[in-house]
């Protein structure tokens, strides 16, 4: 009754920003992501059936009561489908500072998914796991899979065909990422509730599941084609798009800090200089930088010197979850 998990953060190169349901975590539109390797979360998973109360640790501490309560609820969903009651005891480490905004409840909620399924003996197809982590988190269906990932809006009410799918595995391109720290601050509105909050107030909100269910079947062409230029140009302009709905929200969203505007001029000035980059970033100030694998070097030597920059992790496409043991 018991099992452990690794699995990888991911980023977004078509963006989740905007939910048609709130409490299944439908997407308003369709997502694309790299999953990032060496980074990783490791979870340990165990079953109790005489325990009477769940106990859940992130990095050697208990989480919240507010985020116990989101987590119990969310491994329901597996006791229910196994017919059992027991208390579960979650252990979970992330090798990656919290600072690098790397979105861990992605990595985080699609490790528990996978250990909790396991240590129950679920039989789950990828998909039925995956429509059971997106419920955690959104973006956690997609951290099942590495490599390259589409998470597909689905058309049902119900969001049984709302999962991520593989589109190419992690061998397909040779792809450097290299997450800038500029900031390592807490920040001041989680991505769920500035997720919510650019629905329900922002003017532009509506432009962008239009624009990112054109640029999807793009993003996807650019990666099967490995055409960097195309990926870049899409990724930085669905970035800014998802920015500019946040700072039309009412009271705007505003994530960045000064070093995030000296490293986007960074990536400019070393595109400009003939090395192939590009940016993109999340509900936070930092920023990650994708280069054509030989580029890596270059990139990153001029990205540690630029004057904001805290601390680079490095990283290259990951592989998929997986059981430990
Ligand atoms: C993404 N983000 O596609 C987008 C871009 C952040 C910016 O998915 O409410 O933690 O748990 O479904 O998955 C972060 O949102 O939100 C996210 P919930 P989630 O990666």
């Amino acid at each position: 009754m018991e099992a452990t998990v690794e699995t990888h953060p991911n980023v977004a190169l078509v963006k989740y920003w905007g939910k048609r349901d709130e409490a299944l975590n439908l997407p308003s539109n369709g997502s694309i992501s790299v999953t990032l390797a060496p980074l990783a979360t490791i979870t340990h998973l165990r079953f109790v059936p005489d325990g009477c109360s769940d106990e859940f640790m992130l990095d050697d501490r208990l989480v919240t009561e507010v985020e116990a309560h989101r987590l119990s609820c969310f491994v329901d969903l597996f006791r229910h489908r196994a017919g059992v009651a027991h208390a579960v005891r979650v252990r979970s480490h992330n090798n990656f500072p919290t600072a690098a905004g790397l979105a861990s409840s992605a990595s985080g909620y699609a490790a528990l998914a996978m250990a909790a399924a396991e240590a129950l003996g679920l039989r789950l197809s990828k998909q039925a796991l995956s429509v059971l982590a997106r419920q955690g988190s959104g973006s956690a269906c997609r951290s099942l899979h590495g490599g390259f990932v589409e998470w597909q809006r689905g058309e049902l009410p119900d969001g049984s065909d709302s999962c991520a799918i593989a589109l190419a595995p992690a061998s397909h391109w040779n792809l450097k990422i290299m997450v800038v720290v500029v900031d390592s601050r807490p920040k001041g509105m989680g991505s769920r509730t500035a997720m919510l909050h650019t629905m329900a107030t922002s003017p532009f909100y509506s432009a962008l599941p239009r624009q990112a269910t054109l640029d999807l079947p793009q993003v996807r062409e650019a990666i099967f084609s490995k055409d960097f230029a195309a990926l870049a140009s899409l990724a930085e302009a669905g970035c800014m798009a998802m920015f500019g709905a946040m700072l039309a929200a009412r009271p705007s969203v505003r994530y960045w800090s000064p070093g995030t505007l000296a490293v986007l001029e960074e990536v400019e000035a070393c595109r400009r200089d003939g090395l192939h980059c590009f940016y993109t970033m999340d509900a936070g100030p930092n920023v990650k930088v994708f280069c054509l694998g030989e580029d890596g070097v270059a990139v990153g030597e001029r990205l540690r010197a630029t004057d904001g920059t805290l601390q680079i992790l490095e990283a290259t496409v990951g592989g998929p979850a997986r059981r430990c043991e």
